[in-house]
């Protein structure tokens, strides 16, 4: 269930309609009870206020604080961290230069997770990974002399001709910069 809301675009959906209902309830209860039911000043004694208004803000920081921590795993820098040591992980060494992708390893099997850890030689470059249907799956900003380089985990559930595409405007043949790997 957590997965389904955290890893798929419908889910993440899902999330945000969650987050908007209460307010949505709340202010219709409101405008509702002042437009209609108690349209004269309300009955509410003041020193009240403080009470419903702590207990509304404290709400949002539970909601806020719970979201947050059960979706961290989830987050493309968490999941790579993870796989760094992790032995069913296939580590492969991606190259971009001027106006080329490399890779150490080219074919890849359904159900596989794939580490890619990329980095450019020359300028900044782009390792933007295509579904074999032509959607963007991720892109990563590739910055030459960056340090540490740059790595994202991907697990392959399609077979396919999967495109590599360089989206940093990185010169002359830069819309000719692509690269296209199998996955059986
Ligand atoms: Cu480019």
């Amino acid at each position: 269930m957590i997965e389904y809301l955290y890893t798929n675009a419908w889910g993440a959906f899902i999330v945000l309609l969650m987050f908007q209902i209460p307010f949505l309830i709340v202010f219709f209860h409101i405008v509702n009870k002042k437009a209609f039911i108690e349209s004269k000043p309300g009955k509410t004694r003041p020193e009240k206020y403080s009470y419903y208004r702590y207990s509304w803000i404290a709400l949002v920081l539970v909601a806020f604080v719970v979201v947050n921590s059960a979706s961290i795993k989830y987050m493309p820098t968490v999941v790579e961290a993870n796989s760094a040591s992790d032995p069913n992980v296939k580590n492969v060494d991606v190259t971009a230069s001027s106006w080329a992708f490399q890779f150490s390893e080219r074919e890849f099997n359904v159900g596989e997770t794939v580490r890619f850890k990329a980095k450019s030689t020359d300028t900044v470059h782009s390792f933007a990974l295509h579904h074999p249907d032509g959607n963007l799956l991720f892109t990563l900003m590739l910055v030459p002399g960056a340090g540490t380089e740059s790595a994202v985990v991907h697990t392959f559930t399609v077979p396919g001709e999967y495109t590599v595409r360089c989206l940093e405007y990185c010169g002359i043949a830069h819309h000719a910069m692509k690269n296209t790997f199998t996955v059986m």
